[in-house]
């Protein structure tokens, strides 16, 4: 198995025991368009040491899995068109040299073979809305319950079936826990018709969960206030998303980032700066929690 390219700063973090906060690169290469998606690496790692943790971005360079990447790695990942590598997708990455950002499945399983135990994103992979047709459940949420690591994330997005999503978890033994909420978040908004089976109101409480269990946990973060999008624009939006992916008959791994393009262009990017300021959101609660659990 190929070794996996920790960066020195995260290496020094990890064998001191210092906090490090895991980031997804997936978002930034095929969820966010370029250049925005630079500001938006730039600015996750810097809420991330302003909180007090050291920053892991992780992606898959000509065939070398990264944990903590340079600013012109960076660079690439939010420029190059990169791959999107899900777990399994590893191994041949490394085998054939290739490049790829990595999904929350790949990221839980790279920041646990590093030794890093928080992880920040925006949105989940889930059930997809007809799934007991076409079978398309995301692999995050099969690593997730497999891989101890604390993800906050904003819920998942309403162009996935969120009730399917939150059961399968269920049956998978995920803890999902609301974070100052009673209801699962679903990205945009702040609240879905679903509630969580657990909320904590403070990163401790959340650190105190994640350490007292032994598979991975979803700490469910809404979107702040300020940015929650509009119900009705959003309903529009995900409608006709959802006729797009019929009628140009997209499937598998590119639904996702075919529905995010949608709602960006469509929304005259409200739901950019929405997508931007929940995540940025999540690694700030991220980099708390692992100052926690670094206790
Ligand atoms: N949901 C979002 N934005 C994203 C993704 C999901 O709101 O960018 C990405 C994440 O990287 C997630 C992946 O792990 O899509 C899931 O893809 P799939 O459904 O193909 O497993
Ligand atoms: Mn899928």
């Amino acid at each position: 198995m190929t070794t996996l390219h920790i960066a020195e700063e995260v290496r020094d973090a990890l064998a001191g025991n210092r906090p490090v906060v895991a980031l997804e690169s997936t978002i930034l290469s095929h969820g966010l368009p370029a250049p925005r998606n630079r500001e938006v690496g730039v600015r996750l790692e810097t809420v991330v040491r302003a909180a007090g943790a050291v920053p892991a971005t992780i992606a898959v360079l000509d065939g070398v899995p990264h944990v903590g990447l340079t600013d012109q790695q960076l660079d690439r990942v939010c420029s190059d068109d990169l791959l999107k590598l899900s777990k399994r997708d590893l191994g041949a990455a490394y085998a054939l040299g290739r490049s790829g950002a990595t999904t929350v499945a790949s990221t839980a399983a790279l920041a646990h073979a590093a030794g890093v135990r928080v992880f920040a994103t925006g949105g989940l992979g889930g059930v997809h809305r007809g799934a007991s047709e076409t079978w398309d459940v995301s692999a995050d949420l099969d690593v997730i319950a497999r891989t101890p690591v604390l993800i906050v994330c904003s819920g998942v997005k309403s162009i996935l079936d969120m009730g399917a999503t939150l059961e399968v978890l269920e049956t998978l033994s995920v803890p999902v826990v609301g974070y100052q909420v009673d209801r699962f978040p679903a990205f945009y908004r702040r609240e879905s018709e679903f509630e969580v089976p657990w909320r904590v109101d403070d990163p401790k409480q959340a650190a105190a969960v994640f350490a007292n269990g032994d598979s991975g946990m979803l700490l469910a973060n809404p979107i702040p206030h300020a940015f929650e999008m509009d119900a009705e624009l959003h309903d529009r939006l995900l409608a006709e998303g959802l006729e797009l992916l019929r009628t140009r008959n997209v499937h598998g791994k590119d639904v996702t980032p075919v529905l995010l393009e949608h709602f960006h262009t469509a929304s005259g990017g409200v739901s950019l700066d929405a997508n931007e300021e929940l995540v940025v959101n999540n690694a700030q609660l991220a980099a708390e929690v692992a100052v926690e659990l670094a206790r």
